[in-house]
């Protein structure tokens, strides 16, 4: 019986859509990324809320099993074809993975997420930036990513010594961010910026902001 194919269902603009086609990349499988359109509702139809009952994108569907929720589609994705991604070597590996996921989740993607909504998002959205909004997120970040230098000045990458799926889910946020003028408080911290620098250069993060990239484009043309 053949493999059931694997399908991601969203728009590649979004960094938590980017996020599951990462892991995807990283895992380096056959896949479709159905494309949806936001503008036109398509993740509110019956279809996608059989999928997804929050009416979000990513879906993962991998043959009779659907996901939703981009880092559960990322750890199931890599658990499953790149569990040393996890930290499976041991015990101690996986629970610093999961420490570092949840930094991630909880601590710079909120404050990364609403800097990068007002600085190259509102455009998309037709309304203006909320100044206010960024300033008091930037202190937030700054806070955090001291957290970020003193980690790495530890060990090279979040979990430890080795990479893992707690850097790589910072990647699609990281990228909006650094386009931002606020990258100068990743550039001013080195340790940081080594980290996202060695980030950027993976060749699935390449592959991933060229998705990305083909998708800002496509909101563009139809904000026009
Ligand atoms: N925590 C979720 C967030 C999902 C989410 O907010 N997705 C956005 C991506 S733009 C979405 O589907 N928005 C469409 C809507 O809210 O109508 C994840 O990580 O997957």
């Amino acid at each position: 019986m053949a493999t059931p194919a694997v399908k991601l269902y969203g728009w590649a603009i979004s960094p938590v859509v980017s996020r599951a086609l990462l892991a995807l990349e990283e895992a380096g499988i056959d896949y479709e990324l159905v494309p949806m359109n936001r503008q036109a509702g398509d993740q509110h139809r019956p279809e996608h809320l059989a999928r997804n009952p929050f009416g979000k994108v990513p879906v993962l569907e991998d043959g009779d099993l659907t996901l939703f929720e981009s880092r559960a589609i990322a750890r199931h994705v890599l658990r499953k074809h790149k569990p040393e991604l996890l930290g499976s070597g041991s015990l101690e590996q996986a629970a610093m993975v999961d420490v570092w996921l949840e930094v991630e989740a909880h601590q710079l993607s909120p404050a990364a997420i609403a800097i990068v909504v007002e600085c190259i998002f509102a455009s998309f959205l037709g309304r203006e930036r909320n100044q206010a909004a960024v300033d008091e997120n930037v202190e937030k970040l700054k806070k955090v990513l001291e957290v970020y230098e003193a980690r790495l000045s530890q060990s090279r990458y979040l979990a430890g010594d080795f990479l893992s799926l707690a850097d790589l889910s910072h990647f699609t946020i990281m990228h909006y961010f650094m386009d931002t003028e606020y990258a100068t408080l990743v550039e001013a911290l080195p340790h940081v910026s080594a980290w996202w620098q060695g980030l950027a250069a993976l060749p699935a993060a390449k592959k991933v902001s060229e998705f990305m990239s083909v998708g800002a484009a496509e909101a563009s043309k139809k904000q026009e």
